[in-house]
């Protein structure tokens, strides 16, 4: 009888697996719960965030100034909020990515702008020194980063570079004493620009290719403000309004080549790493907002009465309620998958982390757009927390790769696994002794799957979620299916098939939402017992329902679609520069 290899966390990837069509129910059962001591910091430092944010902030006010007051900044740095993630003895507060995601969260209940700024500070402005700095590097930065005494910003989206990273300008020179680099260039919409006084900035350099020519490659570099960065004005945004977004210019800058992080011409990497990580505190940070927008549209549906009953008892608006709650749930479950699977050091979470930004973007802009609908009239004015609240989640959609952008990466890099043994199998049928290997492999994978059923069943999750169990083992055999399929047909053309990408990306995070969520129910139900437990178990059942369908009507669309004509369509209007149609001609 097979017997389950037992998995290493480290070298996996679940959302990876998926692809293949394998389970790996070992990762995401049980669902990861945090040590009571850590939650005990963290109820702490959450206490002490209220407390302090009752007192001394007000994020109308903020908004209108445009700035968060440097007494806030200061208060916030006292609390230890400005290095949560960075090891003790750098000063910082040593938490794990789940504690940290955490605290995130409840600072982007109160405020995006806040969270921004923090976020823009440790996420991703001097979290690079954190996992890829030398011992020197770490010792002399980070101290200052973690008290708040130096603020960090990410730099590398350029004018002509955003959702293509690789194409930044931005080069650096090694000076002729090859003591320094010399950088030249601009950085547009950086997060912390006017405020920060330490960049982690990526720039091409020139590196010898293997044939001997030259290459650019970017490379990443810690710049601190005395180098010489300039920054240009505040932009006039739509929302986050308290945080600093600014250009930077970077004019014969002076960057010791000690300065440089991680290897050089290895810094495409670096920046991808670093935003791996970031873009699950953004997915915490929207979960704030979701959970804010919930408890506002709540209170308001109980206490506004219209034809003699409180709303909330109208239908429309318990399926309001019902959905932003379900799908808020789903994204708690989704966030706190990934930063436990991190805490129990699984290296590759690339995936996993690109999934929660999606979700979490998308659904924040879903809840807090239906809480505005239920707070209609009154949320529609500035007097009311609503539309700053809509406002600042708009951005989420947009930064730390567009959701275009990263559900393009979630089907490739995806797909990379099956592509690589089909093409390996490829080759092994063209010389099939040196390709044994391979070819041997992707057999085992594929009748692991299709035949014996390894790695494709769910054994873990409660009775209770059997039917749901049952529909993402079916549709992750599908998945695997329509992967081979696509890979067989197109190739590697398929980087240019997004109405394909689209829905195999849409797939694989509905897939990803309903496991974890039946994994924390399930969770749930063990600590708890059944009867406690049946409020989760609806809205997981529920999300599930929702999420099925979904997944259904993407499978269908693999077959049966319109794209050409879409295609057709889009191409026709942009051969004409205004709208074509006038209802008088
Ligand atoms: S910061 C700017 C954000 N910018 C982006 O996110 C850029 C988006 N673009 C990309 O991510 C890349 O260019 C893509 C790759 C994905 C399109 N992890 O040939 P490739 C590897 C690990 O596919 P490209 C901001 O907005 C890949 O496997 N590795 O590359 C501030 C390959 O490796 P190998 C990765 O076609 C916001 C190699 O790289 C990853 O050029 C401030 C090349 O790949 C990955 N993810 O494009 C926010 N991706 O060669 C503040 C690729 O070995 C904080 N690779 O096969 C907010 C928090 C609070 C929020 C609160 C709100 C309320």
């Amino acid at each position: 009888m097979a017997t389950k290899k037992s998995v290493s966390f480290k070298e996996q990837s679940f959302a990876k697996s998926l692809y293949f069509g394998n389970i790996l129910e070992e990762m995401v059962f049980p669902y990861p719960e945090v040590p009571s001591e850590e939650k005990e910091t963290v109820d702490l430092f959450i206490d002490s965030f209220r407390k302090f944010s009752k007192k001394h902030i007000n994020p109308r006010e903020m908004e209108k100034e445009k700035k968060i007051p440097k007494d806030v900044l200061q208060g916030l740095a006292e609390l230890g909020l400005f290095g949560l993630s960075f090891p003790q003895r750098f000063g910082g507060a040593g938490l794990s990515n789940t504690a940290y995601a955490r605290i995130m969260e409840e600072v982007c209940h109160l405020d995006a702008s806040l969270g921004v700024t923090l976020g823009g500070h440790q996420s991703i402005g001097c979290q690079g020194i954190a996992l890829f700095g030398t011992p020197e590097q770490k010792k002399k930065y980070l101290p200052d980063c973690a008290s708040g005494k130096t603020l960090a910003a990410f730099a590398l989206t350029e004018p002509d570079a955003g959702s293509d990273a690789a194409g930044i300008k931005t080069k650096a020179i090694l000076s002729d004493d090859k003591k320094y680099y010399i950088l030249n260039g601009s950085k547009i919409w950086i997060t912390n620009g006017a405020i920060a006084d330490l960049f982690t900035v990526f720039a091409k350099t020139q590196i010898p290719g293997e044939k001997g020519e030259e290459a650019w490659k970017i490379t990443a570099f810690i710049v601190t403000r005395d180098m010489g960065v300039e920054h240009g004005s505040e932009e006039n945004k739509m929302g986050i309004r308290a945080s600093s977004t600014t250009s930077l210019f970077f004019k014969d800058t002076k960057v010791p080549v000690e300065n440089v992080l991680g290897e050089v011409g290895k810094g495409f990497k670096v920046a991808m790493e670093i935003l791996n990580k970031g873009r699950l505190g953004l997915a915490a940070g929207c979960l704030g907002g979701s959970k804010r927008a919930i408890e506002l549209a709540e209170e308001h549906a109980k206490n506004r009465i219209a034809f003699r009953r409180p709303i909330a008892q109208f239908g429309m608006i318990q399926d309001k309620i019902a959905n932003m709650l379900m799908d808020c749930f789903a994204n708690e479950s989704m966030v706190y998958m990934t930063t436990g699977l991190i805490d129990r050091g699984v290296e590759d979470y690339s995936v996993e982390s690109a999934i929660c930004k999606v979700f979490s973007s998308e659904s924040a802009w879903r809840i807090i757009n239906e809480a505005m609908q239920i707070g209609a009239g009154s949320a529609y004015m500035q007097d009311y927390p609503y539309e700053q609240l809509l406002r600042d989640a708009r951005i989420n959609i947009i930064f730390e790769g567009t959701n275009e952008i990263l559900r393009c990466f979630i089907t490739l890099s995806g797909m990379q696994g099956p592509g690589n043994y089909l093409k390996e199998v490829g080759k092994s049928l063209q010389y099939p002794l040196k390709g044994i290997g391979p070819l041997y492999q992707f057999a085992i994978k594929k009748i692991s799957r299709d035949v014996i059923g390894i790695g494709d069943r769910i054994t873990r999750a409660d009775t209770t979620f059997k039917k749901e169990s049952a529909v993402i083992e079916d549709y992750t055999k599908e998945l695997a299916q329509h992967v081979e399929y696509v890979l067989r047909k197109y190739g590697k053309d398929i980087w240019d098939r997004e109405f394909i990408q689209k829905r195999i990306s849409n797939i694989v995070i509905d897939l990803y939402a309903m496991i974890c969520t039946i994994s924390r129910v399930t969770h749930f139900i063990q600590k708890q017992g059944l009867e406690k437990s049946k409020f989760s178990i609806h809205l997981a059942q529920a999300f599930c329902e929702r999420a099925e369908r979904r997944i259904k009507r993407n499978f269908k669309a693999m077959q049966h679609n319109d794209d050409e004509r879409l295609k057709l369509l889009a191409d026709t209007q942009y051969k004409h520069k205004d709208y074509p149609f006038d209802c008088f001609s």
